[in-house]
C-alpha cells in the first residue's frame, strides 16, 4: 500500500454502519469500519485507508479521552467520543424530565467532562417560570443554568462552548438542532453535503454529527426518551452527584443505602439544606432502576 492511501481524520456523522470521516487532507470520505463490529461515535479519531473517490475504510481508532455511554441491561450505547463537556438541552415547551436531565449528567460526571444546562424557549414566557424552577436542583448542585432562547441572543452559551468538544443532549423537541444552526450557520451546507452522500431524505436530527466553528466543536445528537446507566455500579452514581462528593464513606455504615440509616450523611446534608431533596430523591430513583448490577449488602 502507498502511504498516500493512508490518511487520519475525525469521525463526524455515524448512519448505521457508514461514517462520515473528515480528513483535513482529503475533505470527507464515506467509510465502513474493517471489522464487523463497530463501537464507533462522532469525535473518533481514526485510520482510514482510501478504497476509491471519497470513501474508504477505517483501519483503527485512536484511545479516547472520554467515552459518553447510555446503556440498557442488553446494549451499550457510545453516544459520543473524545468530548470535554456535556450540554443538557431543556425546554420550556414541551416539558421536560428532569430524571434525564440527572441521568444525563451522571454519564457526563463519570467521564469527568464539564457540564452545563440550557433551558431553551425563554421566550415562551408563560412556561418558563415553571421549567426554571425544576431546574433549581441542578442549579444547587452547582451545575451553569443558561437561560436562553435558540431565536434569540444565544452569546453566553457561545461562550461556553469556545475552546470546548460539546455534545447536546435532550429529548425531542427541545431545541437542539435549532441552537447549532444558531450557532454554525454553514450547518445547513453540511446537511446537503451528507444527503448527497447518502440518497436521500436523512436528517441531522435523526443521526448525530459533529461540527466545528472558528472556536467550538458541538456534536448535535437525536432525541433521547431514555438514558440508561445500566453500565455504572451504585458507587459510579454516588460519585456521579457531585455535591454528595465531599460526604461520601462519612456515613457510620460503609454500606449506607443513604435511605433510612441512622448517621447518613447524606440525610444530615439534605436535612441541613446543603443537598436538594429532589436531588436525593432522582438518585434514589436512578439506583433503584439500575440496581440489577448494584451491591448493597
Ligand atoms: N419559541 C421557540 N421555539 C424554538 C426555540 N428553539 C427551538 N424551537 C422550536 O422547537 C421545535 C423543535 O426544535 P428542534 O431544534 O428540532 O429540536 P431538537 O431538540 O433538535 O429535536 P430532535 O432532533 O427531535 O431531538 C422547532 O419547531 C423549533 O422551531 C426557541 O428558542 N424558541
Ligand atoms: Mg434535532
Ligand atoms: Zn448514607
Amino acid at each position: 500500500m502507498k502511504s498516500a492511501d493512508y490518511v487520519y481524520g475525525e469521525l463526524v456523522a455515524a448512519y448505521g454502519r457508514q461514517y462520515l470521516v473528515d480528513c483535513a487532507s482529503r475533505g470527507l470520505l464515506l467509510c465502513v469500519p474493517r471489522g464487523k463490529k463497530s463501537t464507533l461515535a462522532c469525535g473518533d479519531r481514526v485510520s482510514v485507508t482510501l478504497t476509491s473517490r471519497g470513501h474508504g475504510v477505517i483501519d483503527a481508532v485512536a484511545a479516547r479521552a472520554t467515552e459518553l455511554f447510555r446503556s440498557t441491561a442488553h446494549r451499550t450505547k457510545l453516544i459520543a467520543a473524545n468530548v470535554t463537556q456535556l450540554a443538557v438541552i431543556c425546554a420550556t415547551d414541551p416539558s421536560f424530565s428532569d430524571e434525564l436531565v440527572a441521568r444525563a449528567l451522571v454519564a457526563g460526571e463519570n467521564q469527568g467532562l464539564k457540564a452545563l444546562i440550557v433551558l431553551n424557549k425563554a421566550d415562551l414566557k408563560a412556561r418558563l417560570e415553571a421549567a426554571h424552577k425544576r431546574l433549581v436542583p441542578f442549579d444547587q448542585a452547582g451545575y451553569r443554568v443558561i437561560v436562553m432562547s435558540a431565536k434569540g441572543d444565544t452569546t453566553a452559551l457561545e461562550n461556553e462552548l469556545t475552546g470546548e468538544i460539546t455534545v447536546l443532549i435532550g429529548q425531542s423537541g427541545m431545541g437542539k438542532s435549532t441552537l447549532l444552526n444558531a450557532l454554525v450557520p454553514e450547518a445547513n451546507r453540511a446537511t446537503r453535503e451528507i444527503s448527497t452522500f447518502l440518497a436521500s431524505g436523512r436528517h441531522t436530527t435523526s443521526h448525530a454529527r459533529l461540527y466545528r466553528t472558528a472556536g467550538a466543536t458541538i456534536i448535535d445528537c437525536p432525541g433521547l426518551q431514555e438514558f440508561g446507566l445500566a453500565h455504572l455500579a451504585r458507587n459510579d452514581i454516588e460519585a456521579a452527584f457531585p455535591e454528595f462528593r465531599p460526604l461520601l464513606g462519612r456515613c457510620r455504615f460503609h454500606d449506607c443505602s443513604h435511605r433510612s440509616e441512622p448517621g447518613c450523611a447524606l440525610h444530615s446534608a439534605c436535612a441541613a439544606g446543603q443537598i436538594h431533596p429532589r436531588r436525593m430523591e432522582l438518585f434514589h430513583r436512578i439506583v433503584t432502576a439500575e440496581s440489577g448490577r448494584a451491591v448493597f449488602s
